[in-house]
């Protein structure tokens, strides 16, 4: 399989969307966590991704089924959901956002088939099992917690992958923000090596290039490199030295 690269997206704006998904990304992640973005704006920022052919992925603040629904309804490709501290959760993240037999994914064929008009959208059965197929959930790996039961968290039915966290996960360790520490290494291999024993896929933030580079010799599936805003800022500092 490919190996893909996303970043990101927290400055918000239509026009930015429309930049960064001229950039060439594999998927934009808009971040419900950390961004302060409305339903109807991410839905905008769904629409611009998807014309510039960039998956939108969403990272939701938390995995509530209210939450889940609005974002796949609206057309999110992916879901990443943060701090993850139990299994239930992810077990409830699958049944709200897969439809039978992984889940009970609330039934309404929406705007990722323009409202039906889509032949797939038409057919209900033909409709879930697609629709089962292009969405991903991504539970994230970035507390003590999921640490320890990563290898029974990824083999769940229904997870298409994990997305480390590694920053969180640092702070979680007592070694925040030190990405190149034995022990959070330590750990990130073992996320790795789950989600491949679980024949799923593994996804990683890096803030740096070398840690990317790093990760896909390691034989990360997925990395999203950097946030948009201080990739910009990092820009402008550099034109201006
Ligand atoms: C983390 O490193 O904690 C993240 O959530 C990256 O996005
Ligand atoms: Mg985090």
């Amino acid at each position: 399989m490919k190996q893909t690269v996303g970043t990101f997206f927290e400055l918000g704006g239509r026009n930015t969307m429309e930049v960064l998904a001229a950039a060439g990304l594999d998927y934009i992640v808009i971040d419900r966590e950390h961004g302060c973005f409305s339903a109807e704006e991410t839905a905008d920022y769904i629409r611009v991704a998807e014309l510039g052919n960039t998956l939108p992925y969403v990272r939701i603040p938390a995995g509530s089924r209210t939450e889940v629904l609005h974002m796949l309804d609206i057309g999110a490709r992916g879901l990443i959901v943060p701090n993850i501290t139990d299994i239930q959760q992810v077990k409830d993240l699958v049944e709200y956002g897969k439809f039978p037999p992984l889940g009970k994914r609330g039934y309404c064929p929406n705007r990722t088939t323009v409202y039906g008009a889509k032949e797939w959208g038409r057919n209900p059965l033909a409709y879930m099992k697609e629709t089962n197929r292009r969405v991903k959930l991504y539970p994230q790996c970035e507390t003590l917690e999921a640490l320890e039961h990563i290898e029974e968290i990824a083999a769940i039915d229904g997870v298409d992958g994990i997305f480390i966290g590694p920053l969180d996960l640092s702070i979680a360790m007592g070694i925040p923000l030190q990405t190149d520490h034995p022990d959070l290494q330590a750990a990130i291999s073992r996320i790795l090596a789950a989600c491949h024993a679980a024949g799923k896929e593994a996804l990683i933030f890096a803030g740096r290039k070398e840690d990317e580079e790093r990760y896909f010799a390691q034989g990360f599936d997925s990395v999203a490199l950097g946030l948009d805003a201080m990739i910009l800022l990092d820009a402008y500092r550099n034109l201006l030295k």
